[in-house]
């Protein structure tokens, strides 16, 4: 392995990923696989913050455990697992929501966009979830935490939480580093570009999901929001083509120049079609891989007890120091 250093990231099984989540986090999850000891999760507690039919959880996680897998994520090399499987993360998230402050979890926006969207279930789980990730995160003793830009708040929380922690008893915890691509970091809606991309949203037009047909991918593109300028170039207030440039360059590797150069005397029409070609080519190779992955059910089960066995033994060690510190009997 080429660097010792640990990358941790959760996802949840809140739905099928989107074109954000992938280009956002788990294209990264995939580039840094082979060079770093990485430890990558579904959420499946965070996800029930939000009501959910029990056995759409359970095919939700298993999808997206595949799904982790087919990202060439390897199962003997990192450790890839469920969040529940693993019991010391609740067991943590209790003793941090200890050294978190009331107002800090006030503070985060993530809590506040939530509870105004899911106004009739404000639950406390939705509160304290930035304490359970601190709790994902601190237990692996992670150095960098690859995620989109939504999350860098609750990184900053997760290192103040740590940085107490150590403040009064020592240097247990490791205050990790967020790691925030530039490029795909914030995919935004296709029907209201100034909202992020988000695969809990209710329009289906507004995101393009990584099991989407090519059919489907064209069709979405082409009924993304733009403006009636119809001339493509990098503009904040024009956050609909600005949105569809980013996702092009992030796909192509092409530069803004280059892009506007390459429509400089075409029109969204044409602009739509290659933005759409360039998702469809980004996303083939995971889409046949995660087919072939979902019929290995039993190769998927045993990966997942593996998973859980591996990260149960590294996360009972930090917790085990944390609840000596505290004071806890044995
Ligand atoms: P939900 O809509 O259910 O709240 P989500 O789509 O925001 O979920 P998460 O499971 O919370 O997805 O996030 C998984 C990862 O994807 C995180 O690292 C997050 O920062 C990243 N991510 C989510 N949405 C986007 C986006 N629109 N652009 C870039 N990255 C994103
Ligand atoms: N809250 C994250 C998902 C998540 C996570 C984590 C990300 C849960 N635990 C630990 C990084 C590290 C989100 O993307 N909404």
């Amino acid at each position: 392995m080429a660097n010792e250093k640990v990358v941790l990231s959760l996802i949840q099984p809140t739905g099928t990923p989107t074109l954000g989540n992938y280009l956002g986090a788990l294209r990264n999850w995939a580039k840094m696989a082979e060079d770093y000891n990485c430890i990558f999760g579904c959420a499946d507690l965070h996800s029930i913050t939000i009501r959910t039919e029990a056995q759409d959880l359970k095919k939700r996680t298993r999808d997206l455990y595949a799904l982790l897998i087919a990202l060439g994520l390897n199962p003997e090399k990192n450790i890839i697992f469920v969040q529940s499987q693993v019991p010391q993360h609740s067991e943590l998230a209790w003793i941090l929501n200890c050294y978190t402050m009331f107002g800090e979890a006030s503070r985060m926006t993530q809590f506040k966009e939530k509870s105004a969207k899911h106004s009739d279930n404000v639950n406390v789980g939705l509160f304290t979830y930035p304490t359970l990730m601190a709790a994902d995160i601190l237990l692996y003793q992670a150095d960098y935490v690859p995620v989109g830009e939504d999350q860098r708040q609750h990184l900053e929380l997760t290192r103040d939480i740590a940085e107490r922690f150590n403040g009064i008893y020592g240097e247990v915890l490791k205050v990790p580093e967020p790691l925030i691509e530039q490029s795909g970091a914030k995919i935004m809606s296709l029907a209201e570009p100034t909202k992020k991309m988000s695969k809990s949203d209710p329009n289906n037009k507004a995101f393009i999901l990584l099991d989407d047909t090519p059919d489907v991918i064209v069709k979405k593109i082409k009924s993304a929001v733009t403006d009636s300028d119809a001339r493509v170039y990098f503009s904040d207030d024009k956050p609909g083509v600005a949105n569809l440039m980013n996702i092009y360059s992030v796909c192509t590797g092409k530069s803004y120049d280059d892009i506007e150069t390459e429509f400089e005397n075409k029109g969204y029409g044409d602009f739509k079609l290659a933005v759409a070609e360039s998702v469809i080519e980004e996303l083939k190779p995971l889409q046949v891989e995660y087919k072939r992955i979902l019929a290995e059910k039993a190769y998927l089960e045993e990966c997942a007890t593996k998973g859980a066995q591996k990260a149960q033994y590294v996360a009972q060690k930090t917790l085990h120091k944390v609840k000596k510190k505290v004071g806890f009997w044995n």
